[in-house]
């Protein structure tokens, strides 16, 4: 059976400039890499050098037929000190920008994705009110040379994700664990600086959307009870698809199952597989996602972020087979979904992970940076060049 997409449904690639840029040494997440007893596996050091090798990505990109790319300003290298902004910086990304448009690709331009210059980091992060207002500074110095040119414009990725490792998890900086009050602050500062930067986009110049991207799930409690689900996803979900209501979009980023029981938040259930991100393979994570971001946030919704981290490419293909099959039928019970973005264009830097999780459709060699296209980029572009999923 073959499914078919609605006419103009945006298809693209996400990425992430500290994933994949190189030497990003000037934030939080660097000298994370390189605290004592830091969690993460490996440091970025020259990530996928997509700094200066985005041409040729962009190229692969556009030859495998997609018409959108997501990727992320890095605000160290655009304001390295507090007040002290980069005109060179701000021609990189304009030149990408540039490039994108060059290859008819929408330019999908994320202004925060996890990392924060050192300097904000250094004088409370997201638990200082300040720092709302110093991201919304920079959007506005950033704006004023890129928007012109931006198709669509992501102003916080993932903040529930952002709060919840650094503050309550304690993998991501600023390493705190079980820190509740610090996640409340980090949650309202996040939300502020949302709204606030939202304005400052909408402002312009360009005339683009704007929204954020949020960290989602499928739900379950292990005794049916809804009312669980709802107390964790209120706080972790809720908190930020009702803060977007009024935005022009909601981006939608789930690949698993969230598990609830009367002990608190579950692992796996016994008998599901388990990816090595630890999480459940669940492929209609993104449907289940769809439905409730809809429901709550009330905003037409693109999928920002979908993918799988595995070396199994043919298991790759099939959980992207079985959650585009979900995306469908949401849109076909009438949900405003506009588009869908693969994680990842390439295997990249996974964080505290480091570079053992491969969410690309690209292969990346980590000893000369060569990219090879793999069997599911190849899969992939048969959808997306034809607008039809074959189930
Ligand atoms: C996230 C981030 C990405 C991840 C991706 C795979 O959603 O955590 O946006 O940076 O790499 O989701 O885990």
């Amino acid at each position: 059976m073959s499914i078919r997409f609605p006419d103009g449904f945006l298809w693209g690639t996400a990425t992430a400039a500290h994933q994949t840029e190189g030497g990003n040494w000037n934030n939080d997440w660097w000298a994370w890499e390189h605290a004592p007893n830091t969690p993460c596996v490996e440091p970025s050091g020259d990530a996928t050098d997509h700094f200066w090798r985005y041409p040729g990505d962009l190229d692969l990109l556009a030859e495998l037929g997609f018409k959108a790319y997501r990727f992320s300003l890095e605000w160290s290298r655009i304001e390295p000190e507090e007040g002290e902004f980069s005109t060179a910086a701000l021609d990189h990304y304009s030149r990408m920008l540039d490039a994108c448009l060059a290859r008819d690709l929408v330019p999908v331009v994320t202004f925060h994705h996890f990392t924060s210059p050192r300097w904000v980091a250094a004088d409370g992060g997201w638990t200082e009110a300040r720092t709302a207002e110093r991201f919304a500074r920079f959007c506005e110095r950033a704006v004023a040379r890129l928007g012109d040119r931006i198709g669509i414009g992501c102003t916080i990725n993932e903040p529930n994700v952002v709060s919840l490792i650094g503050w309550m998890i304690g993998a991501f900086p600023p390493g705190h664990q079980r820190d509740l009050e610090g996640y409340a602050r980090a949650n309202d500062v996040l939300l502020d600086a949302h709204r606030r930067s939202y304005d400052v986009l909408k402002a312009g110049p360009g005339d683009f959307p704007v929204g954020l991207t949020l960290s989602m799930s499928d739900w379950a409690d292990e005794d049916g009870d809804a009312t669980r689900i709802d107390e964790y996803r209120r706080v972790h979900e809720d908190f930020f698809l009702e803060g977007a209501r009024g935005d022009d979009y909601l981006g939608v980023q789930s690949y698993s199952r969230t598990r609830v029981g009367a002990e608190g938040v579950l692992g796996p259930e016994t008998g599901v597989e388990v990816l090595p991100m630890g999480y459940e393979y669940w492929p209609t994570a993104a449907e289940a996602s769809i439905r409730h971001a809809a429901e709550v946030a009330q905003t037409p919704l693109y999928v920002t972020e979908n993918g799988i981290g595995t070396d199994d490419d043919d298991q790759r293909i099939r959980y992207l087979r079985d959650s585009l099959a979900g995306v469908a039928r949401t849109i076909d019970e009438g949900y405003d979904v506009r588009g869908f973005f693969h994680w990842s264009l390439m295997d990249n830097f996974e964080w505290a992970f480091g570079y053992m999780m491969r969410f690309g459709l690209l292969a990346v060699d980590r000893e000369t940076q060569a990219r090879t296209v793999k069997p599911s980029g190849r899969w992939l572009s048969q959808v997306v060049t034809s607008n039809e999923l074959d189930t």
